[in-house]
């Protein structure tokens, strides 16, 4: 099954070491009732160990699954399997689309990184399904990411790619989302704005509004 653009309109991007105020199911369960569309369980550099990734990551599962919340998994394909996730989301340096795509179930969602016009058109060339670009601004939440590109190299790969689905990612608030839109953008990816907010639930609802 395809994605729905609109799926990608306001994406979480989460895990444990993202959540230093709040239990993560509760921020997961809070950004829901604001309104988001979509989910990534992204644990990275976190003090979980795998059998306690794999625990969190069900109850994450199962939030998603009843509220029919699409639930992907950062890099991670065999814990994807495992947690029967409805897609992964892949960086430029992890496994290649095709391969991911013989081992997932057929209607898998697949999602891409990409930082220009070639990674954007590989990625749509191997079968993704829509491409995270950014990092639209600063950000903390990511400790290797590279230098922020903004809206307007978003604005290119849209110019490039037509109609294809693309999700800004990276340093994305209330305040500055609204150009993530206007360069092009089917939804916007946030980390912190919501999982560090005072109350994510507000904070998810606000930026559903953009
Ligand atoms: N990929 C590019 S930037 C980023 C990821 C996972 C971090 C986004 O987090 P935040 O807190 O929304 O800036
Ligand atoms: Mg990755």
């Amino acid at each position: 099954m395809p994605i729905k653009p609109q799926d990608l309109r306001l994406y979480l991007v989460m895990g444990s070491q993202d959540c230093p105020h709040h239990d993560p199911a509760e921020v997961l369960r809070a950004a829901i009732a604001g309104g988001i569309t979509m989910f990534q369980f992204r644990e990275k550099h976190s003090v979980l160990n795998l059998s306690e990734t794999v625990q969190l990551g069900k109850t994450l599962r199962s939030l998603c699954r009843s509220h029919r919340i699409p639930f992907l998994v950062n890099d991670r394909v065999d814990l994807a399997m495992i947690l029967e996730a409805d897609g992964v989301h892949l960086g430029q340096d992890d496994l290649p689309v095709p391969e991911v795509r013989r081992i997932l179930p057929p209607s898998s969602l697949v999602g891409v990184s990409a930082r220009n016009i070639a990674e954007a058109k590989q990625a749509m060339q191997e079968g993704a399904d829509y491409l995270g670009v950014g990092p639209m601004f600063a950000t903390t939440s990511k400790p290797d990411a590279r230098k922020p590109i903004g809206p307007s190299a978003l604005a290119e790969i849209r110019q490039a790619i037509g109609t294809f689905p693309i999700v800004g990612i990276g340093g994305i608030t209330c305040q500055n989302g609204a150009a993530v839109f206007q360069a092009g953008a089917d939804g916007i990816a946030v980390i912190s704005a919501i999982t560090r907010a005072d109350s994510p639930e507000l904070s998810a609802r606000q930026l559903r509004e953009l």
